[in-house]
């Protein structure tokens, strides 16, 4: 099967389901072939950036490395899940534009905030309302929203499953047209 490197770029606020569709996505596209590999913000803190916290500057620096390290990937012929808040209009930019025009997807994971924090899966949220963590997207941090993402998923209510298949169907269908 030819590859068709890309990357399939996730952004949106903490508990919007980025992970978990990314994930699904990877798998859809496994089964059909494709090598791939999932480069998650919350695990590339653990190793290459686990010198940057959630300062503005830090989370720049955390998506030009992550954004240099899935360039390299997509060379390397893969097709590059990225999932991480990103939450400035700016950076994506700038990771968009390390790139072919065919070689980048942007999706935006859009949950609304409200829905973020009633799943509140790690408890971050209440520790941001409570002032424990500072700094937190979309209390006390800004989340721009993308303006014109190559893939919007409403993800309020829908399965992630179908979120997931929306995603690989444009993908294989973006894949076809080149
Ligand atoms: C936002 C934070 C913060 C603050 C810790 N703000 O939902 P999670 O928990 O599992 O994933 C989030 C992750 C965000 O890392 P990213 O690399 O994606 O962020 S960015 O792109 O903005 O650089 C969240 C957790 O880290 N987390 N503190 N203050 N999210």
């Amino acid at each position: 099967k030819g590859q068709h490197p890309l990357c399939l770029w996730f952004t949106g606020l903490s508990g919007a389901g980025k992970s978990t569709i990314a994930n699904l996505v990877e798998r859809r596209l496994h089964a059909l072939g494709f090598h791939t590999y999932l480069l998650d913000g919350d695990n590339v803190r653990h190793g290459i950036n686990k010198d940057l916290g959630f300062t503005p500057e830090d989370r720049v620096e955390n998506i030009r490395r992550i954004a240099e390290v899935a360039h390299l990937m997509v060379d390397a012929g893969l097709i590059v899940l990225v999932s991480a808040i990103s939450p400035y209009r700016s950076e994506r930019r700038s990771a968009r534009e390390l790139f072919g025009a065919a070689e980048f997807m942007e999706v935006f994971v859009d949950a609304p905030l409200e829905e973020c924090e009633r799943r509140d899966p790690k408890g971050l949220y209440r520790k941001a309302r409570a002032g424990t963590i500072r700094n937190f997207t979309g209390i006390d941090a800004p989340y721009e929203r993308p303006e014109t993402p190559d893939i919007h998923l409403l993800s309020s209510g829908q399965r992630a499953e179908q979120l997931a298949e929306q995603v690989t169907a444009e993908l294989l269908a973006r894949l076809h047209n080149d």
